[in-house]
């Protein structure tokens, strides 16, 4: 048990905020069976924050259900288990899929590196890995987990069904609101990066008139779904109108956010959609409007007026498109 010290890890708590700052004191698990570089690793991190290593992915699973990681350095190269599948658990479980995961490859594992980044993994650091970098990369993304946790914890709204849609299981309107408004109006978060983008099913009218609504139904969730798995756990992904899906992504500029729509669009378009128990298939694809906070705006209705104008255009332009 390499963990010596108890983080206190809450917003409002004097550390915590250092923390927030300086993306320091964090509580980081290495997933490496490599002794000598476990050791390394653990070593240059051990300085900044509390690490802890496993060996295995099992055990790995089991630390960061029960813990409060914030940061999961995960290997590649694991003797007799797949690192990748471990990271594709971590981002897919409830219980842990906000905890930013940074896989560890050999340089020539760069398929294997672009699947964890398709899968959702935050980053990545190639061997033989650089002790600045190292520390660099862990410092951005406890950085970025706790900048979540501070915007969740200010705007206040909780998850329960007055802020859940009941068909996708999303935030619904209300929640994007209240948290939109709080991006605004907390001090502390007003000169963040935002980037907003507002997804619209294409002829979704059709759909529902050549299959029914409640296939109709099916493919929202599906669309929900697939949306959910190509963001990250800090994005905010909320039911906009009937089907509109709006997703709030902190910390991020224009161009970060026109990838990230790009890539939910390919992901669209690439399967077709199975409903009615895999009796039809529809083909879906779908419009997105991006936009980023602008140092003039002084509420969310500019930014969600350029994103519903980006939208408009894309439709405008024939469809399956980002328009950012
Ligand atoms: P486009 O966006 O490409 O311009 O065409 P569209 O056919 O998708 O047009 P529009 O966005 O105006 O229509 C959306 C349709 O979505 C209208 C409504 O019947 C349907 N819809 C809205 N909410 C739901 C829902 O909860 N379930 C189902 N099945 N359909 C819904
Ligand atoms: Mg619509
Ligand atoms: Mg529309
Ligand atoms: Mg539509």
């Amino acid at each position: 048990e390499l963990r010596s010290r108890a983080m206190a890890s809450r917003v409002g708590d004097p550390l915590a905020a250092a923390t927030a700052e300086t993306g320091h004191n964090a509580n980081v698990l290495i997933v490496e069976d490599r002794r000598s570089s476990a050791e390394r690793l653990a070593a240059a991190l051990g300085q900044y924050h509390c690490v802890e290593t496993v060996a295995t992915p099992q055990e790995a699973l089991e630390r960061v259900k029960a813990g409060d990681y914030d940061v999961v350095l995960v290997s590649l190269d694991l003797d007799g288990h797949d690192g990748l599948r471990l990271c594709s658990q971590l981002r897919s479980l409830d219980r842990t899929r906000t905890v930013p995961v940074v896989m560890m490859a050999d340089p020539h594992d760069r398929a294997r590196i672009m699947r964890g980044l398709d899968l959702g993994v935050h980053d990545y650091l190639v061997r033989p890995i650089d002790r600045n970098e190292l520390v660099a990369r862990v410092r951005t993304q406890v950085k970025r987990r706790r900048f979540s946790h501070s915007l969740r914890e200010s705007v206040q709204v909780s998850m329960d069904l007055a802020v859940t849609d009941g068909l996708t299981g999303l935030h619904n309107r209300r929640y994007l609101d209240s948290y939109l408004g709080g991006l605004f109006s907390e001090p502390s978060l007003r000169d963040r990066p935002v980037a907003l983008l507002i997804l619209d099913i294409d002829r979704f009218k059709s759909i529902n008139d050549r299959f029914g609504h409640d296939a109709g139904d099916e493919v929202l969730r599906e669309f929900a779904t697939r949306i959910r798995a190509q963001t990250r756990g800090i994005d905010v992904v909320a039911r906009f109108g009937g089907e509109e899906i709006v997703v709030v992504a902190p910390d991020t500029g224009l161009d970060a956010a026109r990838q990230v729509a790009e890539r939910i669009r390919e992901r669209i378009e690439a399967a077709a959609f199975q409903v009615q128990r895999g009796t039809s298939t529809i083909d879906v694809t779908v419009s997105i409007g991006v936009a980023a906070r602008q140092p003039e705006d002084d509420d969310p209705a500019q930014m969600l007026k350029r994103a519903d104008l980006a939208l408009y255009q894309a439709k405008q332009a024939g469809r399956n498109r980002v328009v950012a």
